[in-house]
C-alpha cells in the first residue's frame, strides 16, 4: 500500500464513523434502510473530507510561497468517476475496502454506483482530465477552470438500432459527493449593453462598458488528488445563476413564468454541455457560455494573485493561462478589458502582460471545428470586447504590412476578422496573435499546423509554434483499470512505475520469457472475460474470449472512419458465406461511440452497425466466427473495461485528420496491437514500438493531399475491387433490414455519389490486407504475446506526466512545489 502524507493518519474506526455519520446526517438513511447508492454517497463524502482539507492546505501553501501556477482553461473536463481514482491516489484502496467490508459493503460494487461526470465530449476533454491528474501527481501548481454543466454529455441508448439521446443529470438528486460549493468565490459577469467614453477627475478619457444585465458565477471545486503526495488542486467549475431568484412583485401578481424569466435565462447558460466534437455550431448561447467561463476564471485568477499579496504588474511572472483549444479565447480580450478599463493601464502595458500570459493549444485542423463568431453577435453581447478585438487586429495588421508590404492577400488571410457578407471573428488567429506559445498535440499534427494551417504566422513569429505530444495518465489507464497487469508490472519493475512510467521499459526483457508471456496473456484473458460478462449482462450477447477482441471506441465521425471498419466486417461476412476456402480466427468487433445529435450520417453509421450486429450475432451460418457489439452509452467508466480487454486497437482515421488521438495510447499500454494509419500520435507510437509491433496501412498525408488534388474518384476503387463492391452493395440490399431495402443506403451513397471525402474506398484494400496479417499473427500466440508485451513496455513516452513536463519546461516555465 502507498503511504503518503494525506493518509498517514488514516484511522479506520474514525472513517467508518464518518461514513455512518454521513449516511444518517447527510443522506437520512439508517444502516438498515441504506441502499447501495446511499452507502456509496456516504463513503465518498467521508473521503472528500480528507481531500477538501488538503485542497485548502495546498491553496494556502502555494499562495504563501508565491508559486508560479498554470491556469488550465477548458470548456470540457471529462473526468470520469472520481471515487476509485482518488482512492488509488490517496493510497487508501485496501484500507477503505476493508473498512466498508466491516460495514457489510463491497467496495467494488459501491464504486459502480457512481455516475460518470461526463463534462466533456471526447479526446479534448479527457486530455484536460489527464493533464490535471499529471499536474497534481508531479506537484506543478495548477488550477483547472471549467463549467459546472447541469447536464453533461447526453446519455445514449438504442431504439431499434437508432441512437436516442436523453439528458445526463450527472449529479443525481443528492448532488455529487466530491464537489464543494465555494460561495465566497462568487463572481459577477456582465453581458450586453453598450460602451461609452467618460472623463475621470483628472480629465483623462476612458472607455467603459455599461452592461445590459449581469449574472452570478458560483464556484464548485472538485478535488484533483495528487498521487502519493500531499497536493490537492481544484478543478473549479462555474455555475451560472441569476442574482435575483425571481421577481416577487410579478410573482404575487400571478405572472409566475415572467417572474422567473431572468433566473431561467441565467440557468440556461450552464444548463448543458454542447454535444459537438470537432465541430463548431456557432450558437449564441455557446458564446455566452464561453464568455461566462472566461470572465469568472480571469476574475478568480486576479483574486488569487492579489490575495497572495502580488502586484498586477507581476501577473505574467506568476500566472500562465493555457487555452484548451479556441473555446476560451475570449479570455484574451477580457483580460485586456480588465487591465485597461479597471486597472487603468495603457494599451502597451496591458498587452505586454496579456501576450506573456496566454498560451494556446490547437487540437484540430478540421475546418468545421475552427471556431469563428459573427462580429455582430460579439458586438451585441460583448461590445467592449469587440472594440478590443478590433484594436488588436488593427495593430496586428500593421505588423503584417511591415512584413509583407502591400500584400493584401496575406492581410486578408491572416486578419482576425474574416471579410464577407457576414464578418466573422477568427478565434484561432486571435489566439496566435495574442499568445506566447501555440502548440499542436502530436509531432505530425504540429508540423501540419506550421505547414498547412499557419505557415505565415510561423514566419512572422518564429519559435512561437511548437509541439507537445499528448499523453494519458497511467494511474487511471493502467493501475486503476487493469489491476492484473499492474500487479505483473510492479512485480517486474517495482511499484513506482505509475509516477515513473519510463520504468515499464523494464518489461521488454521479459517479452520472450514464456512463463511471463503466459501470465501476461492470462491477464488479458481475464480482462476479456470481464468485458464478455458485461456484454452478457447488459446486452445479452454471448462472446467467446478465444476470439480476437477488436475494438474501436471514440466519437463517431466520418474522419475516424467507423464505416471503413464496417465495410471490412461486411467483406468478412460476405467471404464467410460465399468463399468456402476462406478461413479466419473468430473475431468480435466492438464499437463504442456517440454521434452528435445533429450529425445525420454519423447516426446512420451507428444504425447500420447495429443492424449488421443484429444479423451476424444470430446467424448460425457464420459458426460464431464473427460477432459485432456496439456498446451503448460509451463513457469513461466503460472505457475502463474496454481498453484492458482489447487485442486489437482500431486507429484508422484518414491521414492528416486526427490531431493526435489518446485512445490509441491507452490501448497499447494495456497490451493491444494497433491497426492504424500514419496519423496523429500513431506515427510516434510506431517509432516507439517499431514496425514489427504495429500494423500500419493506408495513404500518407501527402498521398491523401495529392490524390485529392488530382481529383479523387471513389468509383475507380469500387469498380476495381469485387470484395469492396460486394460489401458496399450489401448496404443497398435488405440483408440486414429484412423487407426494407435502402435503409442503410446513406453510407454507400455518401461514399460513391458524395465523393467519399475521407477516402474510405482508397484505403479499403490495404486495410483488409493488413487485417489478414493480424489474423495470421494472432494464430501464433507466442509471437503475439511478445508483441503485446512490447507495446506495454514501450509506451512510456505517452504518459501525460511527460506531456506536462514538456509544457512545464518548454512553455510554462513552471517548477514543482512540494506540499
Ligand atoms: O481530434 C482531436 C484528437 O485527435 C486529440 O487527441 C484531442 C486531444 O488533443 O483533441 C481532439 N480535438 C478536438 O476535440 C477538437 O479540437
Amino acid at each position: 500500500m502507498i503511504k503518503n502524507g494525506q493518509t498517514q493518519q488514516f484511522d479506520k474506526a474514525a472513517f467508518k464513523a464518518a461514513v455512518e455519520k454521513h449516511l444518517t446526517t447527510t443522506y437520512a438513511y439508517t444502516t438498515e434502510s441504506a441502499t447501495p447508492h446511499a452507502w456509496y454517497l456516504a463513503m465518498a463524502r467521508a473521503l472528500a473530507e480528507i481531500s477538501t482539507g488538503n485542497l485548502l492546505a495546498t491553496e494556502q501553501k502555494l499562495a504563501k510561497e508565491k508559486a508560479r501556477s498554470v491556469n488550465y482553461l477548458s470548456l470540457e473536463f471529462l473526468i470520469g468517476r472520481l471515487t476509485g481514482n482518488n482512492l488509488i491516489s490517496l493510497g487508501l484502496y485496501e484500507n477503505v475496502a476493508s473498512a466498508m467490508e466491516e460495514l457489510g459493503q463491497n467496495l467494488t460494487d459501491l464504486l459502480e454506483e457512481e455516475r460518470d461526470p461526463a463534462l466533456g465530449n471526447g479526446g479534448l476533454g479527457r486530455l484536460a482530465a489527464c493533464f490535471m491528474d499529471s499536474l497534481a501527481a508531479q506537484e506543478y501548481p495548477a488550477v483547472g477552470y471549467g463549467l459546472h454543466y447541469e447536464y453533461g454529455l447526453f446519455r445514449q441508448s438504442f431504439e431499434q438500432g437508432r441512437q436516442v439521446e436523453t439528458p445526463d443529470g450527472w449529479r443525481g438528486v443528492e448532488g455529487y459527493p466530491w464537489e464543494v460549493v465555494r460561495p465566497e468565490l462568487t463572481q459577477t459577469v456582465s453581458l450586453y449593453g453598450y460602451v461609452e467614453s467618460y472623463l475621470d477627475e483628472d480629465g483623462n478619457n476612458y472607455r467603459r462598458w455599461v452592461p445590459g444585465m449581469t449574472v452570478d458565477g458560483i464556484a464548485w471545486d472538485l478535488p484533483i488528488v495528487g498521487y502519493d503526495n500531499n497536493s490537492v488542486y481544484p478543478l473549479r467549475l462555474w455555475e451560472c445563476r441569476s442574482p435575483a431568484p425571481f421577481n416577487l412583485a410579478r410573482f404575487n401578481d400571478g405572472d409566475y413564468v415572467g417572474a422567473q424569466y431572468p433566473a431561467l435565462e441565467a440557468g440556461n447558460v450552464t444548463k448543458v454541455l454542447y454535444p459537438n466534437d470537432n465541430h463548431d455550431q456557432g450558437k449564441a448561447l455557446r458564446l455566452m457560455q464561453q464568455y461566462f467561463h472566461c470572465a469568472c476564471s480571469i476574475a478568480d485568477i486576479l483574486r488569487r494573485h492579489h490575495a497572495a499579496g502580488n502586484e498586477i504588474e507581476d501577473l505574467a511572472k506568476l500566472e500562465t493561462i493555457q487555452l484548451n483549444d479556441t473555446h476560451p479565447t475570449i479570455a484574451i480580450p477580457e483580460l485586456m478589458r480588465v487591465l485597461i478599463d479597471e486597472y487603468k493601464m495603457g494599451w502597451e502595458a496591458a498587452w505586454a502582460i496579456c501576450s506573456q500570459t496566454f498560451a494556446y493549444t490547437n487540437h484540430t485542423l478540421l475546418p468545421e471545428a475552427l471556431e469563428t463568431w459573427s462580429e455582430a453577435l460579439i458586438q451585441q453581447m460583448l461590445p467592449r470586447h469587440m472594440e478590443i478585438i478590433f484594436e488588436i487586429n488593427h495593430r496586428f495588421l500593421k505588423e503584417v504590412e511591415a512584413a509583407w508590404p502591400g500584400n493584401n492577400d496575406v492581410k486578408r488571410k491572416l486578419s482576425i476578422i474574416q471579410e464577407g457578407p457576414q464578418r466573422m471573428v477568427r478565434m484561432a488567429n486571435l489566439c496566435v496573435v495574442s499568445t506566447y506559445a501555440v502548440n499542436g498535440v502530436a509531432a505530425l499534427h504540429s508540423e501540419l499546423v506550421k505547414r498547412d494551417l499557419f505557415p505565415e504566422f510561423n514566419e512572422l513569429y518564429p519559435g512561437r509554434l511548437t509541439n507537445v505530444t499528448n499523453g494519458v495518465t497511467p494511474r487511471r489507464w493502467i493501475k486503476y483499470c487493469n489491476p492484473g497487469l499492474s500487479e505483473l508490472i510492479s512485480e517486474k519493475v517495482g511499484s513506482d512505475w505509475p509516477v515513473h512510467l519510463e520504468k515499464i521499459a523494464g518489461l521488454a526483457e521479459f517479452a520472450d520469457d514464456e512463463a511471463f508471456q503466459q501470465r501476461f496473456m492470462a491477464v488479458k484473458k481475464q480482462n476479456k472475460q470481464r468485458l464478455a460478462d458485461w456484454v452478457k449482462t447488459n446486452m445479452d450477447i454471448d462472446l467467446d474470449t478465444n476470439a480476437i477482441f477488436d475494438i474501436q471506441i471514440k466519437r463517431l465521425h466520418e474522419y475516424k472512419r467507423q464505416h471503413l471498419n464496417l465495410l471490412h466486417i461486411l467483406a468478412l461476412y460476405h467471404r464467410l458465406l460465399n468463399d468456402p476456402t476462406f478461413d479466419m480466427h473468430p473475431r468480435v468487433f466492438f464499437f463504442g461511440a456517440k454521434a452528435a445529435p445533429g450529425y445525420a450520417l454519423a447516426k446512420d453509421i451507428i444504425f447500420a452497425i447495429n443492424k449488421v450486429a443484429e444479423k451476424v450475432n444470430n446467424d448460425p451460418r457464420l459458426g460464431g466466427k464473427l460477432k459485432v457489439v456496439f456498446v451503448p452509452d460509451y463513457r469513461v467508466s466503460l472505457a475502463e473495461i474496454l481498453f484492458p480487454a482489447a487485442d486489437v486497437s482500431e486507429q484508422i482515421s484518414t491521414a492528416g485528420k486526427e490531431a493526435s488521438g489518446t485512445g490509441n495510447m491507452k490501448f497499447a499500454m494495456n497490451g493491444a496491437l494497433t491497426i492504424g494509419t500514419m496519423d496523429g500520435a500513431n506515427v510516434e507510437m510506431r517509432e516507439e514500438v517499431g514496425d514489427d509491433n504495429i500494423f500500419i496501412f493506408g495513404l500518407l498525408v501527402d498521398e491523401v493531399q495529392k490524390l485529392k488534388q488530382e481529383g479523387y474518384d471513389p468509383y475507380r476503387y469500387y469498380n476495381a475491387d469485387s470484395m469492396l463492391r460486394a460489401a458496399m452493395d450489401l448496404l443497398d440490399s435488405d440483408e440486414f433490414t429484412p423487407g426494407q431495402p435502402g435503409l442503410l443506403s446513406a453510407i454507400r451513397q455518401n461514399l460513391l455519389e458524395g465523393g467519399d471525402p475521407y477516402l474510405v474506398l482508397a484505403d479499403f484494400a490495404d486495410y483488409v490486407k493488413t487485417h489478414e496479417k493480424i489474423d495470421a499473427a494472432y494464430r501464433d500466440q507466442k509471437t503475439w504475446a511478445h508483441k503485446a508485451i512490447l507495446n506495454t513496455a514501450l509506451m512510456s513516452k505517452f504518459s501525460s506526466d511527460r506531456s506536462i513536463r514538456d509544457y512545464a519546461n518548454n512553455i510554462w516555465n513552471l517548477k514543482p512545489v512540494k506540499c
